[in-house]
């Protein structure tokens, strides 16, 4: 299977709840490795631009306001079917249907604070990364 890799955020609700450290553990427990990673408090024009392909849906600005409300922790990972593996990692978007053991099922409070983002497709997580990480800042190991 190929290597692949995925941009995944910790939302400022599970940054607050202090399980960083937790989350990053379900990953390495995966098999994913942390190939780069930042914390930033995200300005609203980096917010709306990473969520642009939401920007005609009603909850578009909810969810800008809510990325915007604290730091996030924001990292690429590397590993067999990354972006899969990281999709069913987190669990159903609303954390209510999401699947017992998934990380939104263990952290997430609702569909808005739902603890993680994580790059949907390939092609998504190589625009993703670019958008927060310069090459030389990704370390493939
Ligand atoms: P995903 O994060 O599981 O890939 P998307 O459909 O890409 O889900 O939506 C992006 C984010 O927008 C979600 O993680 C969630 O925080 C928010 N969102 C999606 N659908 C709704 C909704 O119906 N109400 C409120 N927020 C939503």
């Amino acid at each position: 299977m190929a290597i692949e890799r995925t941009l995944s955020i910790v939302k400022p609700d599970a940054v607050g709840k202090n399980v960083i450290g937790k989350i990053y553990d379900r990953f390495e427990s995966a098999g994913l490795k942390v190939v780069a990673a930042k914390m930033k408090h995200l300005s609203r024009s980096e917010a709306e631009g990473f969520y642009a392909v939401h920007k005609e849906r009603p909850f578009f600005n909810d969810l800008v306001q809510f990325m915007i409300s604290g730091p996030v922790m924001i990292q690429a990972l590397e590993g067999e079917n990354a972006v899969l593996k990281n999709r069913d990692l987190m669990g159903a978007t609303d954390p209510k249907k999401a699947d017992k053991g998934t990380i939104r099922a263990d952290f997430a409070d609702s569909i808005d604070a739902n603890a993680v983002h994580g790059s949907d497709s390939a092609e998504n997580a190589a625009i993703e990364i670019a958008y927060f990480f310069a090459a030389s800042e990704v370390y493939s190991r």
